[in-house]
């Protein structure tokens, strides 16, 4: 397969002429004089429910389309009730020891795999033009969230517009030219889900069709991977996708085959609304589905009467209310260079600028896939092509799906964080059924996989699934620090009360059943994994499964402390806290490996795959916070031994948190490499499962294959570097640390608007590796102290609420 990096002559000929056009503003844009070929060269537009990645092509364009709700299957009882017979068997073989037998029967405790996220189609336009291409840009700006397309056809200047309108709820393109009547095509709307489209009216469009009833993962060997129902209640998902031509001069008409054709028209503009039958996570979308085109047609009658210049300035408005908030400069920006040759020339001093890119571009992703109301930011955002995605582009909660929102709080861009706080209430809400069922305990579960309809069962198709992964049954306790964070930075207390602490409470009490004695008194959960790895067993055989974990220690540690300081401070729960407090000094303490390195397993066991790309035994650190090196300075060296180990090539998403580790240890020179890792070019759809992360050139992250949640990670490590909240005074004080981990090649530069935990909202400013100024303002009037690395700064701040404080150095 072709990629940008392997351009065809045509494309030569492209890239070789003048810049026609210079971004509009190089700092928060991505540019490149070539369309894209590959999916992945692509660029991304998305009002958090609606997406789009548009190619740029000139004679043909795409914008692959997605809808966040277009998902296969249904609601369906994925619950085991032989797992409560199986699960004191398996305690029993890890007791004695018997690990192989142990993994075997936690096969016999799997549920069925989670469904598949959707492609929603495509819409294509094909051009008349008047004559030869030249001066091509394509560009993605950030800060207005708009993808534009420039290029001259014989003497006419065409520029194409393409943005997603969260206020209108709808994709709008705009197509103009510099000269009359110079705009005709054709344009189509197709999808890769059955459905069929036509004319709805002369200036309409409408595809219609419907998901699968059953889509298995990617991974799986399947003969009937894609199954779609055939009626009797079981025929799946409906969706709608119209397409409506406002046109200024010319002719728009429809045919029966479903083809909007333009002629020479001044300047279009294409409406794209779609909508799917989901009617919430534990309704059918078949029989108790909504109907898919009302919203549509609501939306576009409302749009179609107003001003293009009226909808593009409704969605920047809405848009730069969220990115606006924060603004970033690391130093010099080569942004002469097209993106992906920035990437490829990339080494750290002479372009900080890329580095800053990538930051607002993972803010600006999340601002697209998740907005209040709308799903979660998932695997792949929202930005899915295929039927099959890539692990079934759910939501993978052993470290992806928590990923995707470490930048939320600390970028500011609380607001996004909504649509994954609601998924953890759903996805408590099936859990509590799963967890009494499967397990016979109080509370909540959820393991490694979830989708539209909040499963919350093992995943593994009931003994396909490797127990390394399908067994994890952390995923719930895990996602509980969403919410105790999201309190953490904005100090609702109210929130804390009515949403957040029963939900947290509901994890602790599954956590509290689910912990069993080992001989030593000990409480460790077993089954235990250290999320899909590994370790020599003993007697020389591979372990997947064991009793206790580090990993499975600290989330329930966090959980417990964060549980028993909200019960606090919402004044409830003290026997039930004092409960959590026995409980967790029962917890097996972290242990120092024979290599200096943080114990991963209990015991300091062989481990056969030393680079493996999960980090999970370092969770005590990142993104927990009980190791830090100030307070446990031993343990704070053991993970830097464990990283070292682990080396710094992997993933994508894996090197992303190993910027965060690195960042909390404060080592900026060292967080700083592994972003120069992370921004390798990946240039073909290679598809690497344990190793070479990278980027491709629209950005998006590689594990490979595209995963987004390295571009969130390394987001928020950046955002790690330059300020970190997360310790406190005995007095129970937030510390804010300024410039933890700058690294060298960051000398100089500036930050505006981060936060910090107890509503801290602060801008920094640098030269020559030290802080000139930093302005704090405080949203909740709570003191805090203030430390600045390498400077003798600790500073008792106590300001009041809305009161800001300006310090130069
Ligand atoms: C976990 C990781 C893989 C991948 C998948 C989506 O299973 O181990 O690397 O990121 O999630």
């Amino acid at each position: 397969m072709r990629s940008l990096l392997a351009p065809t002559p045509v494309l030569l000929l492209l890239s070789a002429l003048p810049l026609f056009a210079r971004p509009s503003d190089s700092m928060t844009t991505l540019f490149y004089r070539q369309p894209a070929i590959q999916w992945t060269d692509a660029l991304p537009v998305g009002n958090g429910r609606l997406g789009a990645m548009v190619f740029g092509g000139v004679e043909r364009e795409r914008l692959q389309l997605n809808e966040d709700t277009l998902w296969s299957g249904g609601p369906r009882d994925w619950n085991n009730p032989g797992a409560r017979e199986v699960l004191p068997k398996v305690r029993e073989a890890l007791f004695a020891g018997r690990y192989a037998e142990a993994t075997e029967l936690c096969r016999k405790m799997q549920g069925p795999f989670t469904q598949s996220y959707q492609p929603l189609g495509d819409l294509h336009l094909d051009f008349v033009l008047s004559g030869p291409t030249t001066d091509y840009t394509r560009e993605l700006d950030l800060d207005r969230a708009t993808a534009t397309t420039r290029f001259r056809s014989g003497t006419v200047t065409h520029t194409r517009e393409v943005f997603a309108s969260a206020p209108a709820q709808l994709i709008v393109v705009v197509l103009s030219a510099d000269a009359p009547g110079q705009i005709s095509l054709t344009a189509t709307l197709s999808s890769p889900l059955r459905s069929e489209s036509k004319a709805d009216g002369p200036t309409r469009v409408v595809l219609t069709g419907r998901a699968p009833i059953q889509v298995d993962p990617s991974y799986l060997r399947s003969e009937d991977p894609v199954i779609y129902g055939e009626g009797g209640g079981t025929r799946g998902m409906a969706f709608a996708t119209l397409l409506e031509a406002v046109a200024s001069g010319g002719q728009v008409l429809t045919d029966a085959d479903g083809r909007l054709e333009i002629t020479g028209a001044d300047r279009v503009t294409l409406l794209v609304a779609a909508d799917t039958s989901f009617n919430g996570y534990a309704r059918s979308p078949d029989t108790d589905g909504k109907d898919p085109r009302e919203e549509p047609e609501r939306l576009l009658a409302a749009a179609r009467v107003r001003e293009v210049e009226t909808l593009r300035q409704e969605h920047v408005t809405d848009h730069q209310t969220l990115f606006r908030r924060v603004s970033i400069d690391l130093g010099p920006s080569a942004n002469h260079l097209e993106t992906h040759q920035r990437v490829l020339a990339y080494s750290g001093r002479e372009d900080p600028g890329l580095a800053a890119l990538v930051f607002q571009y993972g803010r600006y992703l999340l601002i697209a896939s998740s907005r209040a109301g709308t799903q979660p930011a998932n695997l792949q955002g929202i930005w899915n092509d295929q039927v099959r995605p890539p692990w079934s582009s759910n939501w993978t909660l052993n470290i992806n799906s928590e990923m995707n929102y470490w930048p939320a709080q600390t970028t500011n861009l609380g607001e996004c964080h909504e649509p994954m706080l609601r998924f953890i209430s759903e996805l408590a809400a099936n859990g509590r059924v799963t967890a009494a069922v499967n397990y016979g305990t109080r509370g909540w579960v959820a393991h490694h996989n979830s989708d539209l309809w909040r499963q919350s069962a093992p995943v593994g198709s009931y003994g396909q699934g490797e127990p390394k992964w399908a067994s994890f049954a952390m995923g719930g306790v895990w996602h509980c620090m969403d919410l105790w964070e999201h309190y953490a930075f904005n100090g609702d207390v109210d929130y804390l009360r009515d949403f957040a602490y029963p939900i947290m409470k509901g994890a602790a009490e599954f956590a509290l059943d689910w912990l069993v004695p080992n001989a030593d008194g000990f409480l460790v959960t077993a089954p235990a994994t250290s999320t899909e790895n590994v370790f020599r067993t003993p007697d020389g055989e591979i372990g997947q499964i064991c009793a206790g974990s580090p990993q499975d220690n600290a989330l329930i540690r966090d959980l417990f402390t964060n549980c028993i300081e909200a019960a606090q401070i919402l004044g409830l729960d003290e026997a039930f806290s004092r409960t959590l407090t026995e409980a967790r000094s029962r917890l097996l303490p972290f242990k120092i490996g024979s290599r200096g390195q943080l114990q991963e397993w209990i015991e300091d066991f062989e481990e056969p795959e030393p680079h493996h790309r999960h980090l999970s035994h370092l969770i005590g650190m990142h993104p927990g916070r009980e190791i830090t090196p100030e307070e446990t300075p031993e343990l704070a060296e053991a993970v830097r031994r464990s990283l070292e180990l682990r080396t710094d090539e992997s993933t994508g998403w894996s090197m992303a948190w190993k910027v965060n580790l690195w960042a909390r240890l404060k080592d900026g020179d060292r967080a700083h490499k592994l972003i120069g890792n992370l921004l390798r070019l990946t240039g073909t759809e290679a598809t690497n499962y344990s190793n070479e992360g990278g980027i491709y050139p629209n950005l998006f992250d590689a594990h490979p294959p595209f995963q987004i949640d390295g571009n969130f990670g390394v987001t928020a490590g950046i955002a790690e570097m330059l300020l970190q909240s997360h310790r406190r005074t005995e007095d129970g004080h937030v510390i804010i640390e300024l410039l933890p981990a700058l690294p060298q090649a960051w000398s100089s530069g500036s930050v505006r608007g981060l936060r910090a935990r107890d509503g801290f909202e602060i801008d920094l400013e640098w030269s020559e590796g030290s802080l000139t100024a930093v302005s704090l303002r405080s949203l909740l009037g709570r003191p805090a102290l203030v430390s600045v690395k390498g400077k003798a700064l600790s500073l008792d701040l106590d300001l009041d609420r809305g009161e800001t404080r300006r310090l130069s150095f």
